[in-house]
């Protein structure tokens, strides 16, 4: 299984690491000190070094309750970093925005991927990302940040994030936008309780069935709390628990803040799914 990002080929037969880059001042765990370009590109260097496949570089906070910023300020943060991280880093980046601004510029800038939590949902963000050759991650999110966790409803959660995303893929399709170049996620933490949130996880081949890579992102996440009771900063071996399940699950690439220990938890359940599939022909 692989992913077009670009001109390049990400070859998703074993699962990678996407390692996050927050470039907000308001960021919820790296406090604005990522806002000082010198600062972003020594931990982009870091989390490369460490292993990471994509890194995922954001300007505007998705956190529940967070406000939108505005599209000048966000490509004002972004594409600087994306062009630094571009000409030093032979990693793939990957652009956190659901700007289509910005989705138009990122290619220029050296991106290779679009990452949106809005599924291209945006006016002009489907002819966006028509136009250009980068990758898209499609997310499912239920409502928007500012009030996406007031008492979420599903009456089939699994069957309605599935039939969300299978319905956002066709219409990149329609839209021009290769199949090759489409990867979907079900937004952990988007508009879900913790018990939709572990339905997903505990259905996720119900998803790899539509035939496109699968990525997730559970990294520190409100589920670990919920299912740990651990503050913001202790949540590292919740997530690296829910990183392995979710790859034994199917996921090919796994968001995470803490990108040497999440590439230590994917080998692991890379290599069981290897022997499992080795056994079973
Ligand atoms: C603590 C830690 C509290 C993290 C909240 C958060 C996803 C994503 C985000 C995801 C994809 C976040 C941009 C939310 N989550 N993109 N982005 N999948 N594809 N919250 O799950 O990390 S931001």
């Amino acid at each position: 299984m692989q992913l077009r990002c670009a001109g390049r080929i990400l070859d998703l037969d074993t699962a990678v690491v996407m390692g996050v880059l927050n470039v907000t001042p308001d960021s919820f765990s790296d406090g604005g000190l990522f806002l000082d370009p010198d600062a972003a590109l020594e931990r982009a260097e870091r989390m490369a070094e460490e292993g990471a496949a994509i890194l995922d570089i954001g300007g505007e906070s998705t956190r529940p309750g967070a406000r939108g910023v505005e599209s000048e300020e966000e490509l004002r943060r972004v594409l600087p970093i994306v062009e630094r991280v571009a000409a030093r880093l032979p990693v793939l980046i990957s652009v956190d925005t659901s700007n289509p601004e910005l989705m138009r510029r990122a290619g220029a800038a050296g991106a290779h991927m679009i990452n949106d939590v809005r599924a291209l949902r945006l006016p002009g963000a489907l002819e966006a990302v028509a136009a250009g050759n980068l990758a898209v991650c499609l997310m499912h999110m239920r409502g928007e940040p500012a009030d996406m966790q007031r008492d979420p409803q599903y009456r089939h959660v699994v069957a309605e994030v599935r039939s969300y995303l299978d319905d956002r893929a066709r219409t990149c399709a329609a839209a021009g936008i290769e199949r090759e170049r489409l990867c979907l996620d079900p937004g952990f933490g988007f508009g879900k309780s913790t018990v939709h949130n572990l339905e997903l996880l505990a259905h996720l081949e119900e998803f790899a069935d539509l035939g496109l890579p699968l990525s997730v992102g559970l990294s520190r996440k409100s589920l670990v709390a919920a299912l740990t009771g651990r503050a913001l900063t202790e949540r590292l071996a919740g997530s690296l628990a829910l990183a392995t399940i979710a790859v034994l699950h199917g996921a090919r690439i796994v968001r995470a803040h803490d990108v040497a220990a999440s590439v230590d938890a994917v080998r692991v359940a890379n290599a069981l799914r290897n022997i499992r599939n080795l056994k079973s022909g």
